[in-house]
């Protein structure tokens, strides 16, 4: 596929429905041999609920898979926003690349069509969302641990700590022609929320003052904008680029990493920031789901243990993969090979960890306030009927967010970023505003 002519759509391509698709996965010896049987036994099912792109599940009698297929347009809104197919070039891309430094923790890519920009891929069962789960109350006792180990592979072994200066160079040419979905994050968490725009929406009239005091702001202007500049032009590492809790599935045992078609090379912090943002929504939005007035106490804390433990697992987890794997080009191991050097080079780890925490508090705090005032948001806030819980959980949530992203230094561990979040919880946030 011509991945620099984004408007293109193959002529051979053309959506897929249940009745259709058994027909085109007929074709593929991997596929037959998986599913078994007759291609018009097997049971299909559409299963998307992203924003984006069509899902089914494939069923034969030795097995089943998952077909992932791009729309030409964004789900979400309809054919009036095209969207170029070759979105799916990079999420398969992505896919095997984080397999190789992440094995296990992705669904297997099994099959990739170009021209119908559709992948077949390893069905996860019996996997949920986890932020389905979440809204349920679900513990996932190894989610900490298995995200903070995915992020800190992923990101470190394709960065320039890592990589020769060329394959990293090439790497950054491989995703550079995703320009689309960079665009849309440019615009719908960075731009939009912080303006008026169609694209908007909110819990109103309950969050029409927050929601202007915001496009007001010229601080939190001047942050997100700082944020903007560095999503534009860091290639730190291979990002995800979409990392929410509806991007990962798990069971009690395994969690898995789906969905990475926003990837490109570009600022660690955005990952792992998504993952802070999504965790504290969701800790926000437990008012809305609890049957009683502290019936989901154990859970925020849960939530907020989660919140620790995956950065302090990323945190020690990348630290010992750049003490121990160190083979890139940045900071060459030959400079510091005596122990005085070992001990500078020490202590200017621990500050680049200090930026990466910075940016990725930053990172949280912006996308916090998009899915609250922006284009797209999230089930763990959307599926509260009551419009004035729900306002009071997103009002919580935004106000945090701008201490977060106007001043990052104010919180020197993840621990009083979780303090902070108890303490917000506990705010009538009208009674505070007027
Ligand atoms: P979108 O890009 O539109 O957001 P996703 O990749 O997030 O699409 O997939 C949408 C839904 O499809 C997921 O929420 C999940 O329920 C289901 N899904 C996606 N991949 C798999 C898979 N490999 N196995 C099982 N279900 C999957
Ligand atoms: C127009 S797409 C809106 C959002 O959906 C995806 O999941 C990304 O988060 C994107 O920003
Ligand atoms: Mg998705």
């Amino acid at each position: 596929m011509n991945t620099h002519d984004p408007a293109r759509v193959p002529e051979t391509y053309a959506p897929q429905t249940p009745q259709s698709l058994p027909g085109l996965l007929a074709n593929v010896a991997v596929i037959r041999d998986l599913l078994g049987g007759a291609p018009e036994r097997w049971v299909v099912e559409e299963v998307g609920d992203g924003n984006l792109n069509l899902v089914f599940k494939v069923r034969g009698p030795a097995g089943g898979i998952a077909v992932k297929q791009a729309l030409p347009y964004v789900r979400l809104v309809g054919e009036s926003w095209p969207l170029p197919l070759t979105r799916a070039h990079f999420e398969h891309l992505a896919l095997v690349r984080q397999a190789r430094h992440a094995p296990g923790m992705t669904p297997a890519v099994l099959h990739y069509d170009a021209d119908m920009a559709l992948i077949a891929m390893e069905l996860l069962e019996p996997h949920v969302i986890m932020r389905r789960g979440m809204i349920d109350g679900i513990v996932y006792p190894s989610f900490a641990e298995a995200l903070s180990t995915f992020a800190a592979a992923t990101l470190f072994h394709t960065s320039d700590l890592a990589m020769a200066a060329a394959d990293k160079k090439v790497l950054v040419a491989d995703f550079a022609g995703n320009t689309a979905m960079c665009g849309i994050t440019e615009d719908v968490i960075f731009t939009e929320p912080y303006m008026v725009s169609d694209n908007n929406r909110w819990t109103s009239p309950q969050l029409d003052d927050l929601a202007a005091s915001i496009r007001g702001d010229s601080e939190l202007k001047v942050a997100v904008s700082r944020l903007k500049l560095k999503f534009m032009s860091s290639a730190e590492a291979l990002i995800h680029g979409d990392l929410h809790t509806g991007s990962i599935m798990v069971t009690q045992t395994d969690t898995r990493i789906i969905d990475p078609e926003f990837a490109f090379v570009g600022p660690m912090g955005f990952d792992t920031g998504a993952v802070i943002a999504n965790l504290l929504l969701n800790y926000f939005s437990q008012i809305g789901h609890e049957r009683a007035p502290g019936a989901r106490d154990a859970y925020r804390r849960w939530v907020l243990s989660g919140i620790e433990d995956f950065w302090n697992g990323f945190h020690s987890r990348f630290l010992a993969r750049w003490r121990h794997e160190a083979k890139g080009d940045a900071w060459p191991a030959a400079l510091f090979d005596d122990p005085v050097a070992r001990i500078h080079l020490a202590g200017e780890q621990e500050r680049y960890m200090a930026g990466l925490f910075r940016d990725t508090l930053g990172f949280a705090a912006a996308k916090m306030i998009r899915r609250i005032l922006g284009l797209a948001h999230n089930i763990d806030l959307e599926h509260i009927a009551d419009a004035d819980v729900r306002a009071t959980a997103e009002a919580r949530a935004l106000m945090m967010a701008r201490t977060l992203m106007i001043d990052p230094d104010n919180f020197r561990s993840i621990e009083a970023v979780t303090a902070a979040a108890c303490r917000w919880n506990a705010i009538d946030p009208f009674g505070a505003t007027g």
